[in-house]
């Protein structure tokens, strides 16, 4: 797509959000009315009734904590409702109506370092609106929409569920086996502290002959249905049976009924069908291999025969199943399961925050957190050419602050501590570079040893360290190299860089790649991240950091919006893990992992 320069201009400029803190409402000195109630309006919503008496030349103040946040196309109106002496004994009344639209001409806008205030006069009454900009973070304005990923799980005891929600989202204990299950239980959520994003409800199986927990999930999934608020609306259903590994059946009685009824029972909600402990499967035919076939061959015969055959007949065609197991070896097919239930939910229409909230739910999927780390990115500051007449220095930290945040939150690592939002990772990763000669062509990644490989051997090298507390010490050099104040390394590589859209770049490239590497060192956020595992990152991608800035360097920042938001996403894919690398890293850190600390 072409656009002209001045297209480019005004859709690049920066319009942050006015976070407003107070609102003064004035009245001359001159005048002869005085206010006698203030009303305040934020669009068509009402927010403040003030009713108070200002005299000529007295000021009325509202504050706002926290506060109130405008932004671009949002209008503020105030009406003061005025009295005046006309005879003696006769007052006339008016209301004066102020509205007030900062982005418009007849408002006058002042700028203070990083106070601005806006301010409009009528008829001997003003109003001053005073705030500070700031970034609106993508991920908070969905988190507000939809908090949780919601979900409902249904399966016999036994068949793994509870293996499964912790393999895939990180949470514990979401039921024992041994507790008492009640009709009722449908409705009791679990949660769990190590994944704010996550919500589940356990369900029984269905028995054959038994209609009664087929009502109970109906009246529960339209109970949720009528729930006003994405949040408690249910957004997705596992059923999960059990794979038969010797000829058994995938489906009793009760179950083919469900199946058969699931558009009456369960509506547009997406169901996947989850064929649980897959392994067993395979075990079965290691100890017992088909005589005049290749194993592959026989047991995708198998499934066909006794789960997807049954299944089609049942639900039709278009069910979506998967099959998974939590055993070492098949971290694959976990993330095929979030895959088809992402693109499941994206068939069934249902709300974007709730699909956005399931990506960052999830904890097995490394592409499914780059293509949603580039998806909030993208939706608003991404979009944005970096200015220098229109970014300072503070805002430009403030906006590499909003960046980090929407990544680190898209990722969702059980962060306790909250390492991830602490400066000095800014610090690390923004430092200067040494002096690259620029005039050499960049290195071409194909003759460099892949992302994946690099960290890899970052990782492999700590392994020479023998003892833990050398480990440590290391890292502490690291670490000290990078506690510089972020504020200092941002001003000085912003005054080098002149605003220059190669430092967003950099910095979204970096992030995503530590993210990737602490995705690696925690288990995809189950283990918790601590002040080393971040260090340990850093460190591991040293090497490949210096590949990425040398690209960006020479990256002609001149160019237009469309080309810098392609070379950002070409560098992240360039630099990114596959799902199925993840697994035989995670086996190789936890090695060099255990050879550091014994
Ligand atoms: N081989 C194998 N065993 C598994 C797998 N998933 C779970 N298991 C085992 O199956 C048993 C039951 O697993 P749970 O996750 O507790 O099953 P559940 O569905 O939550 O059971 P209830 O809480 O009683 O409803 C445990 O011993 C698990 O270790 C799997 O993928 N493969
Ligand atoms: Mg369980």
């Amino acid at each position: 797509m072409s656009m002209s320069s001045d297209d480019l201009a005004s859709e690049n400029t920066l319009v942050p959000t006015l976070c407003v803190s107070t609102i003064d409402v004035s009245l001359a000195n001159a005048s002869r009315k005085t206010i006698e109630s203030i009303k305040l309006m934020k669009n068509d919503e009402s927010l403040r009734d003030v009713q108070k008496t200002i005299c000529a030349g007295g000021v009325h103040r509202e504050e706002f904590s926290p506060p109130l946040t405008l932004d671009p196309n949002d209008r503020i109106s105030v009406s003061v409702n005025c009295s005046w002496p006309v005879r003696p004994a006769l007052w006339g009344k008016r209301i004066v109506d102020i509205p007030i639209n900062i982005n418009q001409d007849d408002t006058e806008c002042k700028r203070d370092d990083a106070i601005t205030s806006y301010r409009k006069k009528t008829r001997n009454v003003e109003v001053l609106v005073t705030g500070n900009h700031s970034f609106p973070s993508t991920t908070t304005s969905i988190i507000q929409t939809c908090s949780r990923f919601r979900l409902l799980i249904i399966g016999n005891s036994g068949v793994g569920k509870s293996s499964l929600l912790h393999k895939v989202f990180g949470v514990e204990g979401v039921r024992a086996s041994d507790t008492n299950r009640g009709i009722a239980d449908i409705d009791q959520e679990f949660v769990s502290p190590t994944n704010e994003r996550f919500v589940v409800h356990d369900s029984l199986g269905f028995e054959s002959g038994d209609e009664g927990n087929m009502k109970v999930v109906k009246d529960f999934v339209a109970r949720r249905k009528a729930m006003p608020e994405l949040k408690d609306q249910l957004h997705a259903i596992w059923l999960c049976l059990e794979t038969p590994y010797a000829g058994g059946r995938l489906l009793d009685g009760g179950v083919e009924e469900f199946l058969k009824r699931r558009q009456e029972i369960l509506g547009q909600i997406p169901l996947v069908v989850v064929l649980t402990k897959v392994d067993q499967l395979d075990i079965q035919l290691e100890l017992d291999p088909p005589a005049n076939e290749d194993v592959g061959q026989y047991k995708s015969r198998y499934l066909d025969k006794y789960c997807i055959g049954p299944l089609h007949k049942a639900a039709g065609s278009d069910v979506t199943h998967v099959a998974v197991s939590v055993q070492d070896g098949y971290s694959e097919s976990l993330t095929e399961l979030v895959k088809a239930m992402g693109k499941n939910m994206a068939e069934s229409h249902v709300d974007e925050a709730p699909r956005l909230v399931a990506s960052i739910a999830q904890r097995v999927s490394i592409k499914q957190k780059i293509e949603l780390s580039i998806a909030v990115g993208k939706k608003r500051y991404w979009r944005m050419h970096l200015k220098c007449a229109v970014l300072h220095i503070q805002t430009m930290e403030e906006y590499l602050q909003v960046i980090r945040k929407d990544v680190v939150t898209a990722w969702n690592f059980n962060d306790p501590r909250q390492c991830l939002m602490d400066d000095n990772i800014i610090g690390a990763l923004l430092r200067p570079d040494e002096p690259v000669d620029t005039s050499k062509a960049p290195p071409n990644m194909t003759s460099f040893a892949s992302f994946a490989s690099l960290l890899g051997s970052a990782l492999e090298a700590l392994k020479c360290l023998s003892g833990s507390g050398e480990v440590i010490l290391s890292l502490a050099g690291v670490a000290a190299d990078i506690t510089i104040s972020t504020a200092r390394i941002v001003r000085e590589t912003y005054r080098e860089a002149k605003g220059d859209v190669r430092i967003l770049m950099a910095y979204v490239v970096d992030l995503i790649c530590i993210m990737q590497a602490i995705f690696l060192l925690t288990s995809g956020g189950r283990v918790a991240v601590t002040t080393k595992t971040v260090d340990l990152a850093v460190q591991a991608y040293e090497e490949p950091r210096k590949i990425v800035h040398r690209i960006v360097k020479a990256f002609d920042g001149k160019l237009g919006r469309d080309r810098v938001l392609d070379e950002i996403e070409e560098l992240i894919w360039l630099h990114s893990i596959a799902d199925h690398e993840i697994e035989g890293f995670r086996r190789k850190i936890g090695e060099v992992l255990a050879t550091c600390s014994s």
